[in-house]
């Protein structure tokens, strides 16, 4: 068995995680479960550069007794393409980190106030990365397309899943149930991604 650490500080995307990776023979522990408090500055420019920053930063800092271990990191976000891609890898930073998502998601939906359904395009990205003992680093991506909503819908989730809905416009991925939306999201998508990796790379 082995063990993965996983260098987030959101308790969301860790519930997630934790659902999408219970299949596996492996203990996941989260950045502070492993005792590693630390600021990251992601400062990549794509998912992929800062979930291996992420990661990487975290397996520097691992203490002695679990320097076997794998660390994984997510770094994910929004792209609106009436908004050129924004919030993009901004996407916690967007409008201030401590703005709360009901003020970031009622500034998206007045943006594209006179936008239609068609051009309301949107997508979820997830980039894992993956920093292994010995030095090198995997990285996926996974993505779930849809379209920006005309009002925030659903109790489930977090960050920009109220608004976020299905292609067809049916439901947000906040009227999903955590088990409906791993089986499709961005973060379900890249972690089945980065497993098939580990599989290749471990065997
Ligand atoms: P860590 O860096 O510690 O993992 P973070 O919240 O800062 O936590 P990111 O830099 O990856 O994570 O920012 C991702 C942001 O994108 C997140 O805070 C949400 O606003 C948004 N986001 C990502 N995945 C999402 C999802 O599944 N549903 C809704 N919003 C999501």
């Amino acid at each position: 068995m082995y063990t993965i650490i996983f260098a987030t500080g959101n308790k969301n995307k860790m519930i997630e995680i934790r659902e999408i990776l219970s299949e596996l023979d492996a203990e996941i522990i989260s950045m502070k479960e492993a005792g590693i408090d630390i600021d990251i500055d992601e400062n990549g420019t794509t998912f992929e550069e800062n979930a291996v920053i992420k990661a990487r930063a975290v397996a520097n800092a691992l203490p002695e007794n679990l320097k076997d271990a794998i660390v994984m990191a997510d770094d994910s976000g929004l792209e609106v393409d009436a908004m050129d891609k924004a919030p993009g890898v901004l996407s916690a930073r967007w409008m201030g980190e401590d703005t709360s998502y009901r003020i970031k998601n009622a500034k998206i939906i007045e943006n594209l106030k006179d936008v239609p359904v068609k051009d309301r395009t949107a997508r979820f990205v997830c980039a894992v990365g993956a920093a292994m003992p010995d030095g090198t680093d995997l990285v996926v991506r996974g993505v779930i397309e849809g379209r920006i909503g005309y009002e925030e819908r659903g109790e489930n989730g977090f960050g920009y899943d109220p608004i976020f809905m299905l292609p067809d416009m049916s439901v947000s991925t906040a009227e999903l149930s955590m088990e409906e939306k791993n089986k499709i999201s961005h973060r379900g998508n890249a972690l089945r991604a980065m497993l098939k990796e580990l599989r290749t790379v471990l065997n």
